[in-house]
């Protein structure tokens, strides 16, 4: 029987996040709340240019300042670095990566960092920070993707020789037929906004050093894992003599995904002062220091026949890079490269990628990476196609749809499952859409707020991911994750996982999914994570691969936990394995009812090693490491509200509604907070986010009054349903949900913000639709 079948007493149920009373409560223990004896405060001194030559730097003022231990140069480390600054997916052979340390003396982005100051407190180290006299000669900055790559267009990194960092493509070409000879082709350009992570927590640093040569490192981070190999590398430290530390981490959405400068920096300098290393960012450092997100441009088509059988489609995208490559900045475009014919049957497919170096924070993972930009293009297409086919836009999907399963699609996947007409149709069950057309109709008629009212229908590829897949597309590491399940002797259950979680509630699902499996109760299952000295092999967390990954890996830690369970059970009642059963916590034995033992009996059992099968080993532990064979493909149909001011332009979300089919849940209340969040991020880009920068570089908006990061009081309540079509790939029937929401929602809501106004003529908005975009809009299609 398999686990999906089996009654759960566990998964599935909304059991309450274990992590939150300590977090309520103000018991966390985030980076900035540590303070070793001893520690040093370190600032980064930034350029304010985006791309200038540092002709000089005169500490002299700075290194008498009161409290200030030491300010270092590029020149002073440059003998620190083994290797630069890693970027761990050259998408191609032939892609351009500019050698990027953690301190420079050419800036090429406004916030680069140029020295550091160190010193007793923070407060004499940002003072001193200010005494630095740096002498820049600016030099001509690039910001723009497709400005960038115009003949003559200064150069973000000059010794490249070019803006173009690389151009990555994917064509089938299955009917042989040319895309401009389909009945109706529909092509739109679609701009995604920059977008600005605002996690909680800003980035923290904390290197202590040890005292044979080792040093740990606590840091904000998503990926303890990847940080300690990639530090070591640059250090040209044994992989050994580092530790690090996540502990809790106030949010990520992708930006804490990366290994930064001032985690190298944080190291080296510790080392060096034989002293512990802090730096903890400032919200506003935050908007120049952390990665940036989206950024591109997509020129994408859509070809069909007249009865609406869609037969191609195309995409090219034109992605910023910023001024340097982080960890997997050439790769984020290229998350969505398989999925630009979403949830539909597209026998035709080409996609091309040209990433551009611009001289602005460098982009990298953010909630979605790669998959929100296409499922963007796609459904804003999908409605401009149906109006361009006369055809009604839920039909025109209902059309199209993938309906068959396991399916290859064009790009050469396979989606293992789904039912998105389960999830349309429950939608539209929940939405009333004809109530919604009627108020409509009523409120053009009569005045009042423009009614408008949006759809989108996505599928999606997380879960990252099989390592056969990650090698073929050039990504350095694998997919793979760990789990370890050692039953203590007095009953208890210690579970170690090799992911990383930063709010997704991990220690709550985790012991769900290992109390069900074997049938204890809850509270007797820890979980422990974020360290390397603890869990010292793992892969982290991002792309919503923990629980279709770290999670399937418990599954498989606790099957082997239980066969060697049964083994010794056999041994001591003299029976044989095949004749036990195990259920709830107990074996018994076919036929004997009174015969039985319990799990926790047999690790007290084992861990006493007094009867034990010859040449067992003692001790009740399991490890497995649990590579999929396949994505995560997670679906659904979202459908957004919205009421826009014609007077002022002012789009308001009045309702959402999402359906989503991640296959299994183990939690719903972890699941519904995750669909909660990822919906509001959506939103934030369709209505309110953007990041911009002037011509010079300058980022304008770098703070939070510029940079409009929306709150509850900006959003309905969301409706919630789910349709379940569990993941034949693995033994637990799990999809990844921590993406979804923001995937699907930015094109749901600017397709509503297009319904309200497009009996005015307005047939295009950019995101996000701002008062003054739409009131430009709608101006505009008046006159
Ligand atoms: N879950 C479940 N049943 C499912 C799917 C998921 O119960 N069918 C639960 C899981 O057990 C887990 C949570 O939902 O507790 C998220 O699981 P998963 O989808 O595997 O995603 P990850 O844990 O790998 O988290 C990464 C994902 C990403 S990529 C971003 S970005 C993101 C997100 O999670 N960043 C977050 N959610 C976030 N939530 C918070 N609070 N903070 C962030 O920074």
């Amino acid at each position: 029987m398999s686990a999906t079948e089996e009654r759960m007493a566990y998964i599935g149920a909304p059991v309450k996040r274990r992590e939150d009373a300590a977090l309520l409560t103000g018991r966390g223990t985030y980076v900035d709340n540590m303070a070793p004896v001893g520690t040093v405060t370190m600032v980064v001194a930034r350029s304010p240019y985006a791309h200038a030559r540092v002709k000089s730097i005169d500490a002299t003022a700075a290194r008498e300042a009161e409290g200030v231990i030491a300010v270092f140069t590029p020149a002073d480390l440059k003998d620190d670095w083994k290797a630069p600054m890693p970027c761990a997916w050259p998408v191609t052979e032939e892609m351009k990566s500019p050698d990027h340390y953690p301190l420079t003396d050419e800036p090429c982005y406004q916030g680069d960092g140029v020295a550091v100051v160190l010193a007793e407190t923070r407060v004499q180290a940002e003072d001193a920070a200010e005494l630095l006299e740096v002498d820049y000669e600016p030099l001509d900055a690039v910001v723009d993707v497709s400005k960038a790559l115009e003949d003559g267009a200064p150069l973000a990194q000059p010794d490249l020789g070019t803006n173009e960092c690389y151009v990555w493509r994917l064509d089938t070409d299955a009917t042989g037929e040319a895309i401009e000879d389909a009945d109706v082709v529909v092509t739109r350009t679609y701009v995604q906004p920059r977008l600005i992570p605002n996690a909680m927590e800003p980035r923290a640093v904390l290197a202590v050093p040890g005292a044979a040569g080792d040093v740990t490192l606590y840091s904000a981070t998503q990926v303890p894992h990847i940080l300690r190999l990639l530090a070591a590398a640059s250090l040209g430290l044994h992989e050994t003599k580092l530790r690090v530390v996540a502990p809790d981490v106030g949010g990520g959405f992708g930006s804490k995904l990366d290994v930064y400068a001032e985690e190298f920096l944080a190291l080296a300098l510790a080392r060096r002062l034989d002293r512990p290393v802090k730096w903890t960012e400032r919200r506003s450092e935050n908007y120049v220091a952390t990665i940036h997100g989206r950024d591109l441009v997509t020129e994408y088509t859509l070809a069909a026949t007249k009865d609406g059988t869609i037969t191609h489609c195309r995409a090219r995208v034109k992605a910023a890079m910023g001024a340097y490559l982080q960890l997997v900045t050439p790769g984020i475009p290229l998350l969505g490269a398989w999925i630009y014919a979403g949830p539909y049957a597209i026998p035709n497919y080409s996609v091309e990628f040209t990433g551009v170096f611009t001289n602005t924070t460098p982009t990298d993972a953010y909630r979605g990476a790669g998959r929100p930009e296409a499922t963007y293009v796609i459904e804003r297409t999908m409605d401009a196609l149906a109006d361009e086919l006369g055809m009604d836009k839920l039909e025109l999907r209902r059309k199209n749809f993938i309906t068959e399963f396991p399916a290859t699609i064009a790009s050469g996947l396979t989606i293992d499952s789904g039912d998105y007409v389960a999830s349309l149709d429950k939608l539209l069950e929940v939405l009333d859409l004809d109530a919604i057309r009627a108020e409509q109709a009523k409120r053009r008629e009569h005045g009042g707020p423009l009614l408008g009212v949006g759809f989108s229908t996505y599928n999606e590829m997380c879960g990252l991911a099989p390592s056969r897949i990650l090698g073929a597309i050039r990504y350095a590491a694998g997919g793979w994750d760990t789990a370890t399940i050692r039953c203590l002797p007095t009953g208890s259950i210690q579970v170690i996982t090799g992911t990383s979680p930063h709010g997704q509630g991990h220690e709550t699902s985790w012991a769900q999914i290992v109390a069900d499996r074997l049938g204890c109760d809850i509270d007797a299952v820890e979980v422990l994570h974020g360290d390397t000295s603890i869990a010292s092999i793992g892969m982290d967390t991002y792309g919503s691969r923990s629980l279709p990954v770290g999670g399937v890996a418990l599954y498989h830690a606790a099957e082997k936990v239980i066969d060697k369970a049964r083994q010794i059970v056999a041994h001591q009642l003299e029976v044989s394995a095949d004749d036990l059963e195990f259920a709830d916590g107990t074996f018994t034995v076919k036929g004997s009812p009174d015969k039985e033992a319990t799990l926790a009996s047999v690790a007290f059992g084992a861990w006493a090693a007094h009867d034990l099968p010859d040449g067992m080993e003692p001790g009740l532990e399991a490890t497995a490491v649990y590579d999929p064979p396949n994505f995560s493909w997670p679906g659904g149909a979202h459908a957004a509200v919205v009421e826009v001011d014609q007077e002022t332009g002012d789009a308001r979300l009045v309702r959402y509604v999402a359906v989503d089919d991640v296959g299994t849940v183990v939690n719903p209340l972890i699941v519904d907070g995750q669909v909660h969040g990822g919906i509001t991020q959506g939103i934030a880009t369709a209505l309110y986010e953007e990041g911009t920068y002037d011509d010079e570089g300058n980022l304008e908006t770098a703070n939070l009054l510029s940079y409009l990061v929306p709150s509850a009081a900006e959003l309905p309540s969301f409706e919630l349903e789910r349709t379940e079509s569990p993941s034949p790939t693995n033994p637990l029937g799990v999809k990844g949900v921590g993406e979804t929401g923001t995937i699907a929602a930015a094109p749901a809501v600017m397709n509503a913000v297009l319904d309200a106004v497009s009996h005015l003529g307005v047939k295009d908005i950019q995101m996000p639709a701002t008062p003054e975009r739409v009131w430009r809009a709608i101006r505009e299609a008046k006159s």
